[in-house]
């Protein structure tokens, strides 16, 4: 019974080391994640993140955020001569690379926002859809 015992607890670490090291080698995590209110009630709110990809290439095709109504992926650039945000369709994320969304690069643009609940929480939750059909959730910081 004891070397049953002993046999099942090497097993369940050896199947615990095994997820972690697979979370570790392939999928995608986000880090730094934070939140731009609106300046202005009623205008859009901003969301930024890391997007670290240690597994092959793939790109984010969506993003859902319950404290918005919608929620899109812009892209900032030049455009006849004046830098100007546009909504794309995907972000591509290399093999073993990451992709930063930052003031004036890529960002999340959040539409019909919560706002009395935006006013109360100090963080809000996301979830970024890739291709293929993986979801990886975050956590926003508020930065007010
Ligand atoms: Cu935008």
């Amino acid at each position: 019974m004891t070397a049953m015992k002993y046999g099942f607890s090497r097993l369940v670490l050896l199947v615990a080391f095994l997820w972690s090291g697979a979370a570790l080698a392939g999928e995608p995590a986000i880090s730094d994640a934070w939140l731009r209110p609106p300046a202005v009630a009623g205008r859009p709110g901003a969301l930024y993140f890391t997007l670290i990809n240690p597994g092959p290439a793939t790109a984010i095709v969506a993003v859902k955020a319950p404290i918005a109504g919608r929620a899109e992926l812009h892209a900032h650039g030049m455009a006849g001569g004046i830098m100007r945000m546009r909504k794309v369709e995907r972000v591509e994320v290399a093999a073993g690379g990451q992709v930063q969304f930052q003031p004036h690069g890529y960002h999340v643009m959040l539409f019909n926002l919560d706002e009395a609940k935006l006013g109360a929480a100090a963080d809000v939750s996301f979830t970024l859809l890739l291709e293929g059909g993986a979801k990886v959730a975050g956590q926003a910081a508020i930065k007010r």
